[in-house]
């Protein structure tokens, strides 16, 4: 082949890199799920993956992942070096290959390069594509190799840039994600602390450090988990009472599956069931969770009926069994086919069948080796059984009743007269007083008052029956109109925003947290779609020479004062509760859309599991934790959004 031919096939080859690139920048959210913070941070998780597949390999141990100034990201692993040697196909160094060509996968020069399944199996070309610039930098082989980009494109072929100690090895990669693309560019340390924990629980045996260099005062947390995922089960269920000491834990390989559980039964009634492909979040569940479930209500019903613990006619469900029941399910998969509209749920059928046998093998050894951990679950599966079908009556009761009354709003309800939800947005208000307040005040049109009464039902320690039977429960219920359970409906929800609006101080706090646990555990979805807020009544009212500011925090008021001066002409109030403010002020201050401050709450789907401790520990029995999680959380706090 002559060289001008060479040239003309590499010049073809880099056009069709480019135009790969700039289709990544075109749809960005077609290949990281969306430009907002959270594609913001899968940017870092779809290069951690990479150091984590080094890890799996067997031949790395330690990965750190630094968030420098100007939020510049910084992964360091000490593996083997991303390969730089000439790939045949493109005539290029297999490292410019992972960085350039889409969807790079198969086999490049001396060993393969095996594409890490990111939430969509991106890899990091995308990455690349959509970073200002990245670098990435290899120990090998006694050298130091460094390559440049900038928005995708190659700035200078691979170079040598000096040497290392001969037994140093590894890759670094340093990258600026891109202002032009993503909506915001600024990472939150507990967002990446959080999935990076979870990644570290699901990869035995590396040590995963997040470092902040962004502020004067430097944090960094190590994550290093011997015990793998049972101790991310004992992780879960700090806070909580275990029903038994022993973390069950079960592993194999079947027809090409590697499976991976782990459980442990707690006295709650909330089931926290997680399941991982390739170590990544499946929310959605999938052939894996079914073979799990399958595994467990079948093996206990077994052993119920051999020991004569259940009659034969009688059977426990899935539900009841779960009860209480903190897991991992984890697997790993060749080629993980993932399925439905966020592609976030597991397809392949051979995963159903590896989990549910392997499951079903060990644990079924594991009851009879452990009688007393069999009766203890199977007595609180029928306790659960119990108590569902006492939920259910009362349900239908419920619904046989809206079915008679039309739709039997609750009483305390002042609802708004306009019809379209689109337009309307219902007030839960903590007592009756600033309920008072807040149904003389809102716009009677668009806007819905709910006062709520007294202590909210904590549905972190009660079972259904007494969930479904709580009056103030029933009540927001009703007035949201989309039902609940497996009636759930969000396109009956009858406002399109829910504004929880109570004290700003801790009792206020704490109801809040209440009303969020509830809404969290029992309508996820109002939250995932963004419906649910947090008004924010202000701290203080300054007046001076009959004209009044209000300020939502300190800083607010120094700014306020600054600029109309400090002296003894201020009269300032500082609020203690909404009871404090008439009807027009509780108005101008906290209701009128115009004027008013809200705050969204959401949700981190990356780590659902960590939402579970913040709630358990926020709401749970156990003191100790949670004075914990409030000591090392106080200081970042800048709003309570879960
Ligand atoms: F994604 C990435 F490319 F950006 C990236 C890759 C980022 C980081 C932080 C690390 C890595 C990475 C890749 N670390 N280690 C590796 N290893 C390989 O690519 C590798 C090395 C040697 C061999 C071999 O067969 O000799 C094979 C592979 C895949």
């Amino acid at each position: 082949m002559s060289t001008e031919q060479n040239n003309a096939e590499y010049g073809a080859d880099q056009i069709q890199i480019l135009e790969g690139l700039e289709a990544v920048r075109k749809r960005p959210g077609m290949y990281i799920g969306s430009t907002s913070s959270r594609g913001l941070h899968h940017l870092v998780y779809e290069i951690v993956d990479n150091a984590i597949d080094e890890a799996l390999a067997g031949a790395c141990d330690t990965i750190k992942v630094i968030i420098g100034k100007d939020d510049v990201i910084t992964v360091v692993d000490n593996g083997r070096g991303i390969p730089v040697g000439i790939n045949h196909k493109s005539g290029l160094p297999a490292v410019e290959v992972v960085f350039t060509i889409l969807h790079a996968g198969g086999k490049f020069g001396g060993g393969g390069y095996k594409v890490s399944g990111g939430l969509h199996g991106v890899g990091a070309s995308v990455v690349n594509a959509l970073s200002t610039w990245l670098e990435v930098t290899i120990y090998k082989e006694g050298k130091i190799y460094r390559q440049r980009y900038e928005r995708g494109k190659v700035c200078y072929p691979l170079k040598v840039i000096g040497e290392c100690e001969p037994d140093r090895h590894g890759t670094t990669v340093t990258f600026k994600a891109d202002g032009e693309i993503f909506e915001e560019t600024v990472y939150d340390f507990n967002v990446l602390k959080q999935r990076l924990r979870e990644m570290a629980f699901l990869t035995k045996n590396v040590k995963i450090i997040l470092r902040d260099e962004r502020e004067e005062e430097i944090r960094e947390k190590v994550f290093h988990y011997e015990g793998g995922i049972r101790e991310f089960v004992t992780y879960l269920n700090k806070g909580k009472t275990p029903l038994y000491p022993d973390v069950i834990y079960c592993e194999g390989m079947k027809d090409g599956v590697y499976v991976e559980v782990a459980m442990q039964h707690n006295d709650g009634f909330n089931e926290g069931v997680y399941s991982f492909v390739n170590n990544i979040t499946t929310p959605e569940g999938g052939t894996h969770l079914t073979g799990f479930r399958n595994a467990l209500t079948k093996t206990f019903n077994n052993y119920a009926k051999a020991n004569k613990l259940l009659k034969d006619s009688e059977s426990l469900s899935g539900e009841d069994i779960r009860e209480g029941l903190t897991a991992i399910v984890s697997v790993k998969i060749g080629e993980p086919q993932f399925e439905g509209q966020t592609k976030q749920k597991l397809g392949n059928s051979e995963a159903r069948g590896a989990v549910d046998n392997l499951v079903s093998e060990q644990l079924t050894i594991y009851l009879e080796q452990h009688p007393q951990v069999a009766k203890l679950v199977l007595e609180k599966s029928i306790m659960a059984q119990r108590a569902r079908e006492a939920a259910r009556k009362a349900r239908d009761l419920t619904r046989r009743k809206s079915a008679l009354d039309g739709l039997a709003l609750p009483g305390k309800l002042a609802d708004c007269s306009d019809k379209d939800p689109k337009n309307c947005e219902i007030y839960i208000v903590e007592g009756d007083s600033a309920g008072g307040s807040a149904k003389t005040a809102r716009d009677r049109a668009t806007q819905a008052i709910l006062p709520l009464r007294g202590k909210i039902l904590n549905v972190e320690k009660a079972r259904l029956d007494k969930i479904y039977g709580n009056a103030e429960i029933k009540a927001m219920i009703t007035a949201f109109g989309t039902g609940i359970h497996e009636d759930f409906d969000i396109t009956k929800l009858r406002y399109d925003k829910i504004i929880i609006m109570t004290d700003a101080d801790v009792d206020g706090a704490h109801i809040s947290t209440l009303l969020l646990t509830f809404l969290y555990r029992f309508m996820p979805d109002l939250i995932r779609e963004g419906h649910v807020y947090l008004a924010q009544p202000p701290l203080y009212k300054l007046e001076r020479n009959k004209k009044v500011w209000y300020a939502y925090s300190d800083e607010q008021l120094g700014e306020i004062l600054k600029e109309v001066g400090r002296d003894q002409n201020n009269k300032i109030q500082r609020y203690k509760g909404l009871g404090e403010m008439d009807a027009e002020q509780l108005w101008e201050t906290t209701m009128d859309p115009e004027r008013r401050v809200l705050r969204r709450v959401n949700m981190d789907e990356d780590s659902t599991s960590e939402l579970d401790v913040t709630f358990t520990t926020l709401m749970g029995d156990q003191v100790e934790p949670r004075r914990e999680f409030i000591e090392e959380n106080a200081k970042y706090v800048k709003n309570l959004d879960i």
